[in-house]
């Protein structure tokens, strides 16, 4: 019986000297001691960030092609090849907590992972590609700013870089906004129609309101979410009308109102039954976009066969070599 207490006595103990380096301010590190539950908590949320930043590069990939000058066609490429690298870097960040990038691909891949609900919509137009970096690029820096804080240190150190490259996206996908919103007529209409169809589902990218967060009181608790989710979202609209407003653009909601009291912008209601209905899967793309991601994970087996290969090749070397 006393054998049973003292392990959840000396668990405890630990549990309390974890929550005081979070309290305190200090990062975990891979090796240091951390709850079972922290850790799977932070293998949920970075491996859908992971999935995000790599299955968000097929909206825009879209485009390359059709990309309407050269200048902006390279543009367009860096950032896609920018998102795979963040992809990288956070799949890398996940491994140090235990966890293999092939057993996450599998769970993306046979459709039990979650990745963000906002690349479940469709790049109709060029627009689209000025939208997607302005706001979807423009609401992962507000939301992955906060991150860079984040308790769990590789983390945090992946945020500092991709909040960096994000900054890019962002200035490029306005400058694409702007330019179109000062155009011909036609143009203008493009930019404003693209706003419409990325308004809302942008909003959705802060998940769900707090009361209803399931994920938020631990992750607040264990100093991984600095901010609640919808307070950056809060932060996102105040930033973004401003934006609209010098470039000429019309948020799409009646009841956008500037509460004079707190300087926030008060918005609509957001649709979270089309939020529910996208995250679990029926979103306007979701079948398109796993499939796009099989398509490419089949295609690239030989790059993997190869690579195995290779490494086995230099390794015999590699000994050869030792023992001569
Ligand atoms: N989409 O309890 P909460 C980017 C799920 S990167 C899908 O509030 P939590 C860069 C949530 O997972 C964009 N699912 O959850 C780029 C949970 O489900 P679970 C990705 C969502 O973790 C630009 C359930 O709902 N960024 O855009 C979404 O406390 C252009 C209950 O929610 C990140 O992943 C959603 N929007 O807060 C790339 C940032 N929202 O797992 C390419 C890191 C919620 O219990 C091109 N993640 N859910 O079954 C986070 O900050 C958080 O995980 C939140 C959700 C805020 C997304």
């Amino acid at each position: 019986m006393e054998q049973q207490q003292t392990p959840s006595a000396v668990e405890q103990a630990m549990l309390a000297e974890f929550e005081r380096r979070i309290a305190a301010g200090e990062t975990v590190e891979p090796k240091d001691w951390m709850p079972e539950r922290y850790r799977k908590q932070l293998v949920r949320m970075m491996s859908q960030h992971a999935h995000s930043e790599v299955v968000g590069m097929l909206p825009e990939g879209n485009w390359i092609t059709r990309a309407p000058s050269l200048r902006r066609k390279l543009g367009l490429l860096a950032k896609v090849q920018d998102e795979a690298g963040h992809g990288l870097y956070i799949y890398c960040g996940t491994e140090t907590l235990g966890v293999g990038r092939d057993e996450l691909l599998d769970q993306l891949l046979s459709g039990k992972a979650k990745y963000s609900s906002i690349f479940n919509y469709p790049t109709l137009t060029w627009a689209d590609i000025g939208a997607i970096g302005w706001l979807v690029d423009g609401a992962a820096i507000v939301n992955q700013t906060m991150l860079a804080k984040a308790s769990y240190g590789p983390y945090a150190r992946a945020m500092v870089r991709i909040c960096k490259e994000e900054n890019f996206h962002k200035k490029q996908g306005f400058e694409i906004m702007t330019v179109l919103a000062g155009g011909t007529p036609a143009q203008k209409a493009m930019a404003q129609d693209a706003l419409d169809r990325w308004w809302w589902p942008s909003l959705m990218m802060f998940g769900p309101s707090d009361k209803d967060s399931p994920n938020s009181a631990e992750l607040t608790k264990w100093g991984v979410k600095r901010k609640g989710n919808d307070e950056l979202r809060q932060r996102f609209v105040n930033q973004t009308v401003a934006q609209a407003q010098a470039i000429g653009l019309t948020i799409p909601d009646p009841e956008l109102t500037l509460d004079e009291a707190t300087g926030d912008w008060k918005f609509g209601q957001i649709d979270w039954d089309e939020f529910h209905r996208v995250i679990s899967g029926d979103g306007p793309c979701n079948r398109e976009r796993l499939a796009a991601r099989r398509k490419a994970h089949d295609d690239g087996a030989w790059v993997r066969a190869a690579a195995e290969a290779h490494a086995a090749k230099q390794d015999g070397q590699g000994g050869a070599a030792r023992v001569a």
